[in-house]
């Protein structure tokens, strides 16, 4: 039996393949278990249905509630909300506020939500203080969606201070519109843009897809289903995305920090590295650095962070990254760019959505029941 789309699969009801899998997991794990770092996971504080956090001002880790709302995290715990959106968002499909971002001098303050029609939306606020200035609100860019699916939503400032943003495929199930290979549309991609340098925002100049009439200047790679979330490794500054899959293959990729951007990374004419339905390999395709079948274990990759933390120095330039149904938590370890082992660090964190990474470098795992755990040595 395959169920044949999976709208609700990132952020929905899927206890029974959640349970199902638990069981199974580990099942088709490499033999790399003697290398794998022991760790344990704390239980620091429980929010509301937490998907996404960003290491901010003063040492406080912020991390977004999903119904709206934002709250910063130190050794008391949770603050009270320091932004609330939630007459302005839903969480019906996988709607909802989805991630949160700083620019690198704490200035500025971007959050990425859905609005109440369905679309897609990146706001700033200045920070001054360490506090949002709510009255400085402007809405950096706007998409909309054609489905309440695959919205992606995660945002980050890159090592190069622009603003990256993915975006889904528009959601349904199977690329209907045929977006991840479209350079015309934001679907699909994830996008780089330059937040401070025009109204609403400027282009980089050397975006690679600038001197293309016919490709949206802002994508930075393309071929993409539900980039759910990415994230810069803060040693080296390589690019990981977790893009969910269809029906068959969970994946992680990744371009290296001299990438000039441009990757294809294959949907919907790939799913992982098969062809999906027939489809044709793009002669550019950028294959998974990492890919799984979901028949063992798992339906919805959770992109993670490489460990860039002092606690754990086994764990110290490894992906660690979980699944939504699966929740066990898992690390590459890659050498020139190759993955060379795939560790299952033994803890479960239960319907992993997330992951954050504080200002010093360790790593915390969000589940969507409200769970946030840091990521100690064992
Ligand atoms: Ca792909």
């Amino acid at each position: 039996m395959r169920v044949r789309t999976r709208s609700t699969a990132i952020i929905g009801t899927v206890c029974l393949v959640a349970s199902l899998a638990l069981t199974a997991a580990s099942a088709d794990e490499p033999a790399a278990a003697r290398q794998a770092p022991k760790v344990a996971l704390k239980n620091v504080a429980t929010a509301q249905n937490p998907t996404a956090g960003a290491a901010g001002p003063g040492g406080k880790l912020w991390i977004a509630e999903r119904p709206g709302t934002v709250r910063t995290l130190d050794s008391k715990g949770l603050s009270k909300p320091v932004l609330d959106i939630s007459a302005e968002t839903t969480t019906d499909g996988e709607r909802g506020l989805l991630g949160i971002a700083f620019d690198k001098k704490f200035a500025h303050f971007y959050i990425s939500f859905t609005n109440l029609e369905g679309t897609s939306k990146v706001d700033e606020f200045a920070v001054r203080n360490g506090k949002i200035q709510p009255q400085t609100r402007r809405t950096v860019i706007t998409q909309t969606q054609p489905y309440p699916n695959h919205n992606g939503g995660d945002i980050k400032i890159g090592p190069d201070g622009y603003l990256y943003i993915a975006l889904g495929d528009g959601g349904s199930g199977g690329d209907p519109h045929g977006n991840g290979q479209n350079l015309d549309t934001l679907l699909g991609k994830l996008l780089r843009i330059d937040p401070r340098g025009g109204k609403p925002y400027a282009i980089p100049p050397d975006n690679p897809f600038v001197n293309d009439p016919k490709a949206r200047d802002e994508i930075w790679a393309y071929g993409l289903r539900n980039p759910w979330r990415f994230s810069f490794d803060a040693g080296t500054g390589d690019l990981f995305i977790g893009d969910v899959g269809q029906n068959d293959w969970e994946e992680v990729d990744r371009a290296p920090a001299s990438s000039k951007g441009g990757e294809n990374y294959g949907w919907g004419q790939m799913e992982g590295t098969h062809p999906f339905r027939g489809g044709t390999e793009p002669a550019n395709h950028v294959p998974p650095v990492h890919e799984y079948d979901r028949t063992n274990f798992g339906c919805s990759v959770t992109g993670g962070y490489v460990y860039r933390g002092k606690a754990i120095p086994q764990l110290k330039g490894q992906y660690v990254f979980s699944d939504y149904c699966d929740g066990t938590v898992r690390s590459l370890q890659l050498k020139n760019g190759k993955v060379t082992a795939v560790n299952d660090l033994g803890v479960n964190g239960g319907e992993v959505i997330s992951f954050a990474q504080g200002g010093n470098g360790e790593l915390y795992v969000l589940a969507i029941g409200g769970s946030v755990f840091r990521i100690d040595p064992a």
